[in-house]
């Protein structure tokens, strides 16, 4: 098992640190489970902190892995209860951090398998191909569907986004069940070697 210990917290846009290590970048919509899949990735309970009511990420949480590489947790997006002035200012800091950062290795875009891609999924989408960065996308939180849905949730997805294929950028996850966590560990660490 790797070692992960959680770095920094960024809100403010000249705290982004300034370092050559590699990221990978966990984005989507509020309440998607991004948080928690760090805890159940890396079996720390309790390390990035999750909430069962949307917006409990605020800021940019920067962990460590192995002293090698950073796993960067984003505050989801989507999330109506944050006031319109906060929400501009959020979205001003990610577009920074996307765009002038040059050590994202992947960003994975975690969609909520029970419903259909968003319409912010399809711009964070065409967002990442605009600036050329790899993505995989995890459908999440399977474990809350029967069989069936699952096989319509892969179509949805497929139709949204046809670039994806399952197993290779596209992962069906649950962390409440660890379903999957291990090809996506495997995946990772590939990746960061
Ligand atoms: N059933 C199920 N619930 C999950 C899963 N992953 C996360 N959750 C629950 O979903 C809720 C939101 O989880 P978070 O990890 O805080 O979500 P987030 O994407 O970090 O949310 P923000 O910080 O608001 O962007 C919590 O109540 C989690 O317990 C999963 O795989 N299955
Ligand atoms: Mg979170």
């Amino acid at each position: 098992m790797k070692n992960i210990e959680f770095v920094k917290s960024v809100s403010v846009l000249n705290q982004l640190p300034v370092t050559e290590l590699k990221e990978i970048v966990l984005a989507g919509r509020s309440n998607v489970g991004k948080s928690t899949f760090i805890n159940s990735l890396f079996k720390k309970k309790g390390l990035a902190k999750t909430s069962s009511t949307p917006g409990k990420t605020r800021t940019i949480n920067y962990y460590l892995v192995d002293s090698k590489y950073y796993i960067v947790d984003l505050p989801g997006f989507g999330y109506a209860k944050v006031a319109k002035k906060e929400r501009d200012y959020w979205e001003r800091l990610l577009i920074t951090y996307f765009s002038e950062n040059k050590n994202i290795s992947r960003v994975i875009h975690f969609i909520d398998s029970r419903h259909k891609p968003t319409q912010l999924d399809v711009l964070l989408n065409d967002y990442l191909k605009e600036l050329n960065l790899p993505y995989i996308v995890i459908l999440n939180k399977i474990d809350k569907l029967k069989q069936s849905e699952v096989v319509q949730c892969k179509k949805d997805v497929l139709k949204q986004f046809p670039e994806l294929s399952l197993g290779d950028n596209l992962f069906l996850n649950s962390s409440i069940k660890e379903i999957s966590n291990k090809d996506i560990y495997s995946l990772l660490n590939n990746t960061m070697i």
